[in-house]
């Protein structure tokens, strides 16, 4: 007996490798140009489909999962991080949601450590000095970073990405330090050398670096606060590649703009894809090093994550639990 395959509209365009295993699958609606939907075409999508597949550009909010067609089972998001999902109103609602985790902890920590790096050592800066035919040759006191090996680097979230990132830092001399929700097992800290600091506040007041790792959540919105970035002493960098909502972004230009900060190198932004003219000018002065969220942006973890998509979407229909179910209560 042949049943009937679920409609399954993917918001963006994804690897050509996942579109088309998807299409064999089920019955799959691309987005081939790519162009990011509006609020009325997610919302006519959510009409129609068994399962939305959406990424961090859409915003599926209450309004959106209230108006959603009694069909809609399942929303797997194409990413780790779900804040751009109401996952308290879908899971009410008797929608699942699931995001990839896992599969982008590498490469998202290896894109944080070259923007440590990018930032220390003015890479952006020196990499444009050439092309636009301004180098008259070497000088004894020009381009000058500040070295990292043996500084300290400050790690606002030790999940999986965190740690990879310590790992990493290790290897450049770098000494460990990080603030948790929970302090992570005994044999980690041991592996990694890490100091654990249960007040965010004093740890900020200690570090050369430090890196925002965790995920944006109603608890974590403006974690580095106005207040608590006044802790960071003025020679120390910041870089971000989790969600911009975790630094409160104006007071963090507002310190880089009067020089309480060394630099900072985001990837990620509090109001994506806009950015804030005063942070472009700083990124024009080689204050700042900005990124257009790329942390995630190899090949491989992009099929990666597709794969993960699949997997839960094909487990989800055949009646299973899918591997990836994030909770309310994960918030
Ligand atoms: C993804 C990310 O590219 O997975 C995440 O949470 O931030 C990114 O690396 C993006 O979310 C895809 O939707």
């Amino acid at each position: 007996m042949s049943r009937k395959k679920p409609l399954v509209i993917l918001t963006r365009k994804l690897p050509d490798v996942i579109e088309t295993r998807m299409c064999e699958l089920f019955d799959t609606r691309l987005n081939l140009d790519d162009k990011p939907m509006s609020q009325a075409e997610l919302g006519e999508a959510m009409r129609g489909a068994d399962v939305v597949v959406p990424t961090v550009t859409d915003r599926i909010d209450a309004t959106l999962i209230e108006q959603a067609g009694s069909q809609l089972k399942l929303i797997a998001n194409f990413g780790t991080g779900v804040d751009h999902i109401d996952v308290g109103v879908a899971t009410q609602r008797g929608i699942t949601v699931t995001n990839t985790p896992g599969v982008l902890t590498e490469d998202t920590a290896d894109m944080t450590m070259a923007l440590i790096l990018a930032v220390a050592r003015h890479l952006v800066e020196g990499a444009k000095v050439i092309p636009g035919g301004q180098w008259s040759g070497w000088s004894p006191t020009w381009m000058l970073g500040s070295r990292i090996t043996g500084k300290r680097l400050g790690i606002v979230g030790m999940g999986r990405i965190g740690q990879a990132l310590a790992r990493r830092a290790r290897a450049f001399g770098l000494q460990i330090h990080y603030h948790n929700r929970r302090r992570v097992a005994p044999s980690i800290e041991e592996e990694l050398e890490a100091t654990y600091w249960e007040s965010l506040d004093q740890m900020l007041a200690r570090m050369d670096i430090v890196s925002v790792n965790c995920p944006h959540t109603p608890a974590t919105y403006h974690l580095l606060s106005a207040r608590r970035l006044t802790y960071l002493r003025p020679h120390a960098i910041i870089v971000n590649t989790a969600r911009g909502e975790v630094i409160d972004e104006i007071a963090l230009t507002r310190m880089l703009e009067s020089g309480e900060l060394a630099g900072a190198g985001l990837d990620v932004f509090e109001h994506e894809p806009a950015i804030s003219p005063k942070l472009v000018k700083l990124a024009n002065a080689g204050k700042v090093t900005l990124l257009p969220h790329m942390g995630s942006a190899t090949t491989e973890g992009r099929i990666d994550m597709g794969e993960k998509v699949i997997i839960n979407v094909k487990t989800f229909m055949d009646g299973h639990r899918p591997p990836d179910r994030v909770l309310p209560n994960m918030m």
